[in-house]
Parts: C-alpha cells; sequence; structure tokens
C-alpha cells in the first residue's frame, strides 16, 4: 500500500468541544491513592475534546496488512479482554524538553491487546511502525492540524499490553479520556495514548505529522558537531512526585514525613530524599510495583535543621538511570517547607 494512501485518514461523524485546548488536573498534593479516581485523572486534549458518533465510528486497521478491517466496538470487544494498571504522564510542552509538569494519574485500563488484534489481520514483515490515527483537529499554542497521528515502534507492540482501550476503572470511556476507544501505551509518554482511535495502520516508516515527527522529539547532543539528532518522545525516564508535605507547610524537625508516588518505563529501585536542598540525601523506602502502576516511596526521619529548607526527591530505575535536580523533562519534584 502507497504512503499516500496511509497519509488519507479515515474519520467518523464527530465534533469538537470544547474546540480549544483542553486541561484538567488536580494538584498532586491530592493524589492521596493508588488508583487514581477517574475524575481526579488529568486530561490534557491539544485541541480539545472530540465527541464521536459511536453509530458510524469504526476502528480502521490497514496499511502493511494482508486483509483490511473495519471493527465495531463489538468486534474490538470480541478479543480476549486484558486489563493493565498503568500510570499515565503527560510529557510536558511539546516543544519544550526542560520542563517538568508533574501530570500523571494511575489507573487500570481494560482492552484489547494491540498485538493480537495486528495478529488477526496478518502483519507484514516489513512492518517497524503502527500509525494510530484520531479525528480531533484545530489549533494548539502556534500550531494547527486537521487529525492527530503518533507512531509507536513496533518492538514496543511486540511486547504487550498495549490496550485498544475501552474501559478505565472500570466504566467505559469518558469522552475527555477519549470514548469509544483509544491506545494505551504503558511505560510511554502520555503523547502515545492516542484518544478517539479511530484508525491503526502498520508502516515501514515513521508517520509525519505534527505531532509524530515535528513535536515531540528531544534534541540530543551530538558528539563532535555532526548533524543534531532528535529523539521520539517514548520511554517513560524516572521520575516522582511528593504528594506530602505540601508548598509552605510546617514540618517538625524531629519527626519529618515525605511520601509520594515513583514511576517509569521500568520499575524504580531506589528513592532518594533531601531535607537540605540537596547537600545530603536519604534512603526511602519503595513498595514494588502491579504490572505498569506507579510505586509509593516513603521516608520518615529527622533533621538537624530549623528554618526554610526544600525538599526534593529522586528516584533511580533498575538500570541506574536517576532523575537529574535541572533541566529536564523529570527533573526532581522541590517542595519548599519550614522546619520548626
Ligand atoms: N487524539 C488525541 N489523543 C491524545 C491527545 C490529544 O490531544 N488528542 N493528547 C495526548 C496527551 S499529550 C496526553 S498527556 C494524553 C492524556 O490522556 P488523558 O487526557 O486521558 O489523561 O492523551 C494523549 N492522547
Ligand atoms: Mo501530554
Amino acid at each position: 500500500m502507497s504512503s499516500d494512501h496511509l497519509a488519507e485518514p479515515w474519520q467518523p461523524t464527530s465534533y469538537m468541544d470544547p474546540d480549544t485546548t483542553f486541561r484538567h488536573r488536580r494538584p498532586v498534593h491530592d493524589l492521596i491513592t493508588t488508583i487514581t479516581p477517574t475524575d481526579d485523572h488529568f486530561v490534557l486534549s491539544h485541541f480539545g475534546n472530540a465527541r464521536i458518533n459511536l453509530a458510524d465510528w469504526r476502528l480502521e486497521v490497514d496499511g502493511l496488512v494482508d486483509r483490511d478491517a473495519r471493527l465495531t466496538l463489538e468486534d474490538v470487544r470480541s478479543f480476549p479482554r486484558h486489563e493493565v494498571q498503568s500510570v499515565l504522564q503527560c510529557g510536558g510542552f511539546p516543544d519544550d524538553p526542560r520542563i517538568n509538569t508533574h501530570n500523571a494519574s494511575n489507573a487500570i485500563w481494560a482492552g484489547a491487546d494491540l498485538a493480537e488484534v495486528l495478529d488477526s489481520v496478518g502483519l507484514d514483515r516489513r512492518t517497524s511502525f503502527i500509525w494510530s490515527f484520531a479525528p480531533d483537529h484545530g489549533t494548539y499554542a502556534s500550531w494547527s492540524a486537521d487529525y492527530y497521528v503518533k507512531d509507536l515502534p513496533i518492538e514496543r507492540v511486540r511486547e504487550g499490553g498495549v490496550l485498544l482501550a475501552y474501559e478505565v476503572n472500570g466504566e467505559p470511556l469518558t469522552p475527555e479520556h477519549g470514548f469509544p476507544l483509544r491506545l494505551l501505551v504503558p511505560g510511554f509518554y502520555g503523547t502515545n495514548s492516542v484518544k478517539w482511535l479511530c484508525r491503526i495502520a502498520a508502516a515501514d516508516h515513521r508517520a509525519p505529522g505534527l505531532f509524530s515527527t515535528e513535536l515531540y522529539n528531544d534534541p540530543i547532543p551530538s558528539p563532535s558537531g555532526g548533524m543534531p539528532q532528535r529523539k521520539p518522545v517514548w520511554a517513560v525516564a524516572p521520575d516522582s512526585i511528593i504528594v506530602s508535605p505540601r508548598q509552605h507547610e510546617r514540618i517538625t524537625h524531629t519527626s519529618v514525613s515525605v511520601w509520594g508516588w515513583t514511576w517509569a518505563a521500568d520499575e524504580i529501585a531506589t528513592v532518594e530524599v533531601s531535607l537540605d536542598d540537596g547537600r545530603s540525601w536519604q534512603r526511602a523506602d519503595v513498595a514494588g510495583r502491579v504490572q505498569h502502576s506507579w510505586q509509593r516511596f516513603e521516608f520518615l526521619g529527622s533533621s538537624e535543621l530549623v528554618g526554610k529548607t526544600v525538599v526534593i526527591v529522586r528516584a533511580t530505575d533498575i538500570h541506574g538511570t536517576r532523575q537529574p535536580l535541572e533541566d529536564a523533562r523529570n527533573t526532581a519534584h522541590r517542595i519548599g517547607v519550614v522546619l520548626t
């Protein structure tokens, strides 16, 4: 199938409401439960929220496959149902990888495994990327587009757990979270989990598009002044949020408790807490993870300091990759407190 055909998205009847960028989030200090209730789950929709008419919605599956398919929601539901507990984290500003927006939630998603659906239509061996399309369109900051398209390396799909998700926390998806169907890519930044999914296509090259090959690609320093390279915003780097204490909280210095959530594409091995703005670090306790969930960390200790200080938390994953203290999508979280 030609690339020209691949670039033309099929679209169900839909409208945008609102038709401007839609963001919703709770303060991190309110994220006190392991599973984030759906109403508290953050929402990020670049162009606004698409409202889909289920009656004419289909999931088109085409590109490098033996048999094109047009699946109804019932067809998708007829595949084995998989549940995945997973953190979903926004990658932050699509053109600025130096800011951590601390925008994350943890939920139980259910749906069909994308790898099983692709096997059912016969995937061509040349496939290296799976493209995913949605009909939302409009303007976002200074950019505009007629639809949303992302791509995933086939290796991630083959690992399993990439869902065509129709449920979150035991209920059908809400419109803001992608009704009737969304992609859920555990371990990858939220931008890849395409909401209002209407088409997936198998291809042997990356999907050209505003959100795939233009925005959401981080510069990587080139060693010897060669051609600048860019890396797609895919796997989630080690990250963490401090749920407690809150900004400006007064804490007794002899009994300091710091807790929150930590996660990465792979499991987090250690979390360190600093009570003196990064001069010294102590280990926190870290719970194990369930599938791709976030992990709770907790630190109980004391400080010789009294007065204003900054609490910082940094996580390290099982590969030894540690959160940086500045200028990154996963910059360590800092909270200013007063020790009394
Ligand atoms: N179709 C479509 N899918 C999308 C987006 C979008 O704007 N349009 N935003 C992405 C981004 S940047 C994030 S962080 C997640 C947020 O998912 P949520 O709103 O369900 O939390 O959806 C992703 N999927
Ligand atoms: Mo995002």
